[in-house]
């Protein structure tokens, strides 16, 4: 999306590792380990970067599985991309995420402004990221946007070690074995969003003119849903699919402190944020979009 916006060469990808090439198709490709902040530092200098879109984290289950990396990568890695950008006068994106809220938020809307105190490290560095942000924004000025993303649901990348992860395996399982196995309860609902508009909120956000920002940081919404719904949407489309609920508890915790649905008021009066996935949209997309990897 942003290669087609911006031109395939003012667009530059960088990872520790290639994407494969249904995900990566064209255009620049830098090695960056964002921890190596004289290698950043390079990469920005040489390729004149003006903004910069950090997604670099460990996410919600596989960071409790590896408290001590996910915090230099989620934390020591936030600081070195946040020096950066002060240094070097970038215009920064860091995501947050529903994980950003805890047990003693409120769930149902969860709004941009309230308790947070989430059970993860991952919560707890994508919070101390937000905080920072804002802080390094009002003091020194740094163009720091961060917007909270749902669960998102994209049919070309595997799941990433996330809690919201069953809702990109199902449709994996749908259209090869025919069988799910979740490991939420049927009535979890967690906020979810498809990758198409995450990708297009974040672009649009990028662009809001700085006197439209009231805030630093912004829910964004799309749909709720539970792993029954999602199923049920499915069958839809693929009436034998099977689902068997087998609720591990590690996974099942994390998600009943999260919210059940966001309130995004603030994103769709300061800068008309408008999502365009539904379930039933997302359901079909991402069948379509696999099927002729199953087929
Ligand atoms: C996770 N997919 O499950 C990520 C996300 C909304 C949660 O940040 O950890």
């Amino acid at each position: 999306m942003c290669r087609k916006q911006y031109g395939t060469e003012n667009v530059i990808l960088s990872d520790i590792k290639k994407a494969p090439p249904e995900v990566y198709r064209s255009g620049p490709f830098v090695y960056a380990d964002v921890l190596d902040y004289k290698n950043l530092r390079e990469l920005v200098v040489n390729n004149r970067i003006t903004w910069l879109v950090h997604y670099s984290a460990l996410l919600s289950v596989v960071g409790e599985a590896n408290v001590a990396l996910a915090r230099k990568i989620n934390i020591t890695g936030l600081h070195n991309v946040l020096d950066l950008a002060l240094e070097s006068c970038l215009r920064l994106f860091v995501p947050s995420t529903i994980g950003a809220f805890g047990p003693s938020s409120p769930r149902d809307p969860a709004p941009d402004l309230c308790v947070q105190r989430p059970h993860t490290i991952y919560g707890v560095s994508k919070v101390h990221a937000e905080l920072m942000g804002e802080y390094l924004h009002h003091k020194y000025g740094l163009d720091f946007r961060c917007l909270r993303y749902p669960g998102i649901i994209s049919a070309n990348t595997q799941p990433g070690g996330g809690t919201t992860d069953y809702a990109v395996q199902i449709f994996h399982d749908a259209l090869s074995t025919g069988h799910h196995e979740c490991y939420l309860r049927a009535d979890t609902r967690l906020p979810m969003m498809h990758i198409g508009d995450c990708h297009r909120a974040t672009v649009e956000f990028m662009h809001a003119p700085e006197c439209q920002l009231s805030l630093r940081t912004y829910n964004i919404a799309a749909m709720s849903f539970t792993p029954e719904e999602v199923s049920t949407e499915i069958r839809k489309h693929l009436p034998h699919l099977k689902v068997t609920y087998n609720p591990d508890s590690v996974r099942q915790t994390i998600a009943d402190s999260w919210p059940v649905r966001f309130d995004d008021s603030n994103a769709q009066r300061d800068w008309g944020w408008k999502s365009t996935y539904g379930l039933e949209e997302l359901v079909s997309d991402m069948l379509q979009a696999n099927y002729l990897t199953y087929s």
